[in-house]
């Protein structure tokens, strides 16, 4: 017989940087939080993604929580950008330190999640039957969660051992003297390529598509760099606050054609040798002049035929018709170099798509190619996939799933019209993913609380996005995407990589500044575009709109 629910304020779905810092601010102001967690221990994606080489493409001391001093000055990264253990380690010790595991349910993935209009509360049930009622459900799911199973005959009786790069297993995986083939070269199998080649007998990719690959520069972080950042932590949190990416760097100023040839060069050089993302700020409109974003493709492939010795492999891993950026570009160190080792072989499955795999093979219409272990790095169901695999049902027993047949709608990316009490941190057209991740929770988490602290305060019941205000949002993101290149790639973004779903771009692209701005005008006016609602199912008694 299942227990009867736990009655809580706030359900919590997730516990990984969203979901903890969730449950620390809302605990914090005295509401009673239950939280559902897939994994049995927190981290959420770096729990899971234990892949070699998996590792931050953020740098290690903005990619972390500011909402305590204590907690920043406490810890020490090792690496500019930190590797999974390191992370999960941070995010174990954020869990301990605040006491969070005591409202964690482990080993619960949900399956439902219903409101009930009379009592204005959530149900939410895991697999296991556990189940939690409460005011307000909050999603902390990931917007890179819900692994994509790529659709190739036979895949499920290969032979060899499989490994998926987003599920990896928790003890060591040894590839010496094995024959590995990995499918995918996203950031995943980027980051995992270089290490599983050094330990392989042989290394089989298979590259559906080259990304534009940027080098890391990863290195052992100075002490006196450690000191310098604690000492200036209260700046560097505020220009992550105020720049586009959740980044305390400063953005571009001047068009890739305000300078000469060679001053460009000199631009893309230095930044090249700074490594990671900086390379994006070397001017305003390589995300918006296709010409400007040509003269940053000329220069990384350049750096891909000097690095690359054989012209051939060099000129198959040199993306074809992709603006650099519009897709994720991956960050490594090493990955070009990977393909001058005589162990390594680039197989091109665009030309030759995989047909099947029989026994320990991966077919291809060109060659057969004999495996011992197989990676995959086959990405996500990205935005939406983590939302949409729980039931979630609203007004009137209304699907998300339904609700979102033609795309994501979503108010501020926070919202969703017909679900009242429902918050998505990171959710989808929200700046999320284009944005320092746990800058962007922390932000929607402070929201959250601060709407909620308000209906408490009103004696509120429910709110609930306004279809008007959530047709303009998605309008206005809409609009904002149209301006830029993003559309002229296929990507997770616009929701490309899973066959059947509906082209919508699922990220804000207006810049996190300017979007926590408008946030901050909603609240300030009164939760402008929500309704405020007594009781629901009944005629609206109170309202602050
Ligand atoms: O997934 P992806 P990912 N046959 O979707 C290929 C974040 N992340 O896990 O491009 C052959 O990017 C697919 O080919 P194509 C980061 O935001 C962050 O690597 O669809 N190939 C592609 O090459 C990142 O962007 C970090 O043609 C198939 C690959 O698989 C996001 O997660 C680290 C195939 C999938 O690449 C996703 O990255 C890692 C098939 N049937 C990831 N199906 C950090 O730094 C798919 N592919 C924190």
């Amino acid at each position: 017989m299942s227990e009867p629910p736990e009655a809580c304020d706030v359900v919590v779905v997730g516990a990984g940087f969203a979901g903890l810092y969730a449950i620390h601010r809302l605990t914090s102001l005295g509401y009673r939080v239950i939280a559902f967690e897939k994994g049995d221990d927190v981290g959420g994606v770096w729990y899971w993604n234990r892949y070699p080489g998996a590792r931050c493409d953020c740098e290690s001391y903005y990619y972390s929580y500011s909402f305590s001093n204590e907690l920043q000055q406490a810890w020490d990264w090792s690496l500019r950008y930190s590797e999974q253990p390191e992370i999960l380690g941070y995010l174990r010790h954020v869990a301990d330190r605040f006491d969070l595991k005591r409202h964690i349910r482990f080993g619960a993935p949900v399956t439902r999640a219903e409101f009930d209009e009379q009592s204005a509360t959530w149900r939410v049930t895991a697999a296991d039957g556990r189940s939690a009622e409460g005011q307000f459900l909050v999603t902390a799911a990931g917007c890179l969660s819900q692994i994509q199973r790529p659709d190739i005959p036979g895949l499920d009786t290969f032979e060899g051992r499989v490994f998926w790069t987003a599920a990896w297993p928790k003890e060591p995986v040894d590839f010496t003297g094995r024959r590995v083939g990995v499918i995918g070269t996203g950031a995943s199998g980027v980051q995992a390529i270089p290490r599983i080649a050094a330990q392989a007998r042989h290394l089989t990719v298979f590259q559906r598509t080259a990304n534009w690959v940027l080098p890391a520069r990863n290195a052992r972080t100075a002490a006196e760099f450690n000191a310098w950042v604690k000492a200036n932590y209260g700046e560097i949190r505020d220009k992550c606050l105020n720049s586009p990416g959740a980044v305390p760097f400063e953005g571009a100023t001047r068009s890739a054609f305000d300078v000469t040839d060679e001053e460009r060069r000199a631009v893309y050089e230095r930044l090249w040798g700074i490594g990671g993302m900086r390379f994006f700020s070397a001017f305003t409109d390589l995300f918006t002049n296709p010409a400007a974003n040509e003269t940053a493709q000329a220069f990384v492939r350049d750096h891909i035929r000097a690095v690359v010795r054989d012209p051939i492999v060099a000129g198959g891993l040199i993306p074809k018709d992709q603006p650099i950026g519009v897709k994720r570009p991956p960050v490594d160190d090493d990955y070009y170099e990977t393909f001058n080792r005589d162990n390594v072989e680039l197989v091109d499955v665009r030309a030759w798509p995989i047909t099947g795999v029989e026994g320990h093979s991966v077919i291809t219409p060109e060659a057969v190619h004999e495996l011992d272990d197989l990676v995959l790095a086959t990405g996500f169901d990205a935005m939406t996939g983590a939302l949409l695999a729980m039931d979630i049902r609203g007004r009137g027993r209304a699907r998300l799933a339904e609700h979102w047949s033609q795309g994501p709608q979503s108010y501020l990316g926070l919202a969703v019209a017909g679900f009242p009490n429902l918050f998505t941190i990171t959710g989808p057209l929200s700046p999320s993913v284009l944005a320092n991740m746990p800058t962007a929770v922390e932000q929607h988490v402070d929201w959250i609380a601060g709407c909620i602290g308000h209906m408490r305060r009103e004696g509120l019941r429910a709110i609930e996005a306004d279809e008007g205000a959530e047709q303009a949002w998605v309008d206005h993101a809409a609009e904002v995407v149209s301006h830029t290149l993003y559309p002229r790639s296929n990507s997770w973004y616009f929701g490309s990589n899973i066959p059947g779903k509906p082209r919508r771009f699922g990220v804000y692209v207006g810049g996190f500044s300017n979007y926590r701005k408008q946030c901050e005008a909603v609240a300030q006016r009164g939760y402008e575009g929500f309704r405020f609602v007594g009781g629901i199912g009944r005629e609206r008694a109170e309202s602050v709109d």
